[in-house]
């Protein structure tokens, strides 16, 4: 199986963004949205200034060439403040085209935390005192919404996937309707553990529909963790690419490796999901495609050990892979959409 595995092939130039230039982004750049059209790369950073408090905004870019990106923009384009709280922060985008308007989902925490990086695993976290929030965690659980664009630079709030009593996050909306409705891949932590209703114990990608993008449907599981590096959550990573023979969705897988250090490791795979059906998995790597390796991959401000790709795009039949490294940095990767085809092939359910 391994000797078909499809090649990612880093860019020499990684990581392509890194943090600087603007006060807002002085600390990191990670996590991006990536839209491409008419010969133009868009991309939408996820950044902060600080870690202290570690405030996220959206930043936007553009590139003729996919690597060298420029801001079109001094100002972040989305804020916490138009997502309802300036003293929130608005995380890891996601955006699409759907019957020509932009949608960038986002996931977002009313009270933005202080995070104090161990270099080992997950940060420490402190929540911090804001006027009118009392510290309670139950009330700054990170929720995920949706911002709409005509031109891909005025954003505007549209509407909440999930409630402020659920942690879900990655949500992501396909890049079409289906069956005349909107869908959405979404991965809500809350019914995990003992909660065994929603037939999952571990975090796992779930599907919603939704005709209005503010009503969903109940979601439902479709993909769980089944392989180690997957055993501590599973979630998409990148919006779902239509090909002949199916939706093609990367997402992550993110491994255990010390619970008392919090060291974790995060990873990427693919699956491929049915096109009118995108609850049906018709395949699914069972090794990672892409994994912490390269020095940037390692070692960064936040994290250690994280790939973390949140767009691609597919360019005369090559996938252009973005991807935060270590919640630092962003860097890019490519590779042909056959022999990811291909290989998805050789693993089918
Ligand atoms: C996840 C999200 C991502 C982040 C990753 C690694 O839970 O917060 O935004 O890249 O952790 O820290």
């Amino acid at each position: 199986m391994l000797r078909n595995r499809p090649k990612f092939k880093r860019h020499p130039e990684n990581p392509i963004i890194r943090p600087g230039k603007y006060p807002w982004r002085q600390a990191v750049t990670f996590n991006p949205a990536v839209v491409y059209e008419e010969g133009v790369y868009t991309l939408y950073e996820r950044t902060a200034g600080s870690l202290t408090p570690f405030q996220c905004s959206i930043g936007m870019l553009e590139s003729r060439d996919g690597v060298h990106f420029e801001h079109a923009v001094d100002e972040p384009v989305f804020t916490p403040d138009m997502a309802g709280s300036e003293f929130g922060s608005v995380q890891d985008p996601r955006v699409v085209r759907i019957e020509g308007i932009y949608y960038m989902t986002f996931a977002f925490r009313p009270f933005a935390w202080s995070s104090y990086p161990t270099g080992v695993g997950v940060p420490r976290s402190e929540q911090v005192d804001y006027p009118g929030f009392d510290g309670d965690p139950s009330k700054n659980q990170t929720r995920s919404g949706i911002a709409v664009s005509r031109d891909r630079r005025l954003w505007n709030f549209h509407s909440w996937v999930s409630s402020t009593e659920i942690d879900d996050r990655n949500v992501i909306l396909f890049p079409e309707k289906i069956g005349g409705r909107f869908a959405a891949l979404r991965r809500p932590q809350g019914f995990v553990g003992t909660d065994t209703s929603h037939g999952t114990t571990i975090p796992s990608i779930q599907l919603s529909y939704s005709t209005d993008l503010r009503v969903w449907t109940e979601p439902v599981p479709i993909l769980h963790p089944e392989f180690a590096w997957e055993d501590n959550r599973i979630g998409g990573s990148t919006p779902p690419l239509r090909t002949e023979a199916g939706w093609l969705v990367f997402y992550h897988g993110v491994q255990n490796l010390d619970a008392s250090l919090k060291r974790v490791v995060y990873r990427m795979g693919a699956c491929l999901l049915d096109l009118e059906d995108p609850t049906r998995v018709l395949a699914r790597s069972p090794e990672p495609l892409l994994e912490p390796e390269e020095y940037y991959e390692c070692f960064g401000v936040y994290i250690p050990k994280v790939v973390f790709p949140t767009g691609a795009v597919v360019v005369d039949g090559t996938i252009h892979l973005y991807y935060g490294v270590c919640d630092t940095a962003i860097a890019k990767a490519t590779a042909e959409l056959d022999a990811v085809m291909n290989y998805l092939d050789l693993n089918r359910a």
